[in-house]
């Protein structure tokens, strides 16, 4: 089977962006993004499903972090996308419940082809640290859209921010590399014969 590896490179006049992901990875990882918090998030995502991740970004940051992270988003689920094309047939489905202390949360997912979102955080603080909170909902829809995946990210439970987060991302990793964990056969699981 081909290597499910992919290159993506995006530049716009408000980031730049070169990302490279590997969903049989080591789980090397490294990344190089200009805004607070939110490479520890992606680090813990990337970790539990089990990939090789290289992200180097630049972005008009001076402005504010959203360029850069939604545009992020982008770039990782276009990347998935072209590398789980390269392999064979896939689980399809993940799901996952993951605690950290008093926080929990539930990713679900479904590798279908139709891009779809539903977000459940819980109440949270308006940042951790510099991080601005609402833009991790802008990521997921930036990354379910482009991967063309259907992601439920729901938090159960939690009073800190920093816990809540980092319990769905994790979620969100571990579900999508049982989804997309390779069959090693020819049967597509899809009735319709095709995802
Ligand atoms: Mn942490």
């Amino acid at each position: 089977m081909e290597q499910r590896e992919s290159t993506f490179q995006r530049k716009t006049r408000e980031t730049d962006i070169t990302l490279t992901v590997n969903l049989d990875g080591a789980k090397n990882i490294s990344l190089e993004i200009p805004v607070p918090f939110f490479p520890h998030l992606l680090k813990s995502m990337a970790f539990f499903a089990g990939w090789d991740l290289n992200i180097q970004a630049r972005g008009d940051i001076e402005i504010d972090c959203h360029h850069t992270v939604e545009d992020i988003g982008i770039a990782l689920g276009k990347g998935f996308r072209k590398a789980l094309e390269k392999g064979g047939n896939v689980l399809r489905f993940g799901s996952s419940v993951i605690p950290m202390d008093e926080a929990l949360s539930q990713a679900v997912i479904d590798l279908s082809g139709r891009p779809f979102l539903v977000y459940k955080p819980v109440v949270l603080t308006e940042r951790v640290g510099n991080f601005e909170v609402l833009l991790i909902e802008e990521f997921l829809r930036a990354m379910c859209v482009n991967a063309e995946i259907t992601l439920h990210a729901i938090m159960l439970g939690g009073n800190n921010s920093h816990h809540c987060l980092e319990s769905l991302l994790k979620a969100i990793g571990h579900a999508l590399g049982t989804a997309a964990q390779s069959t090693g056969d020819t049967s597509v699981l899809s009735t319709k014969g095709i995802l």
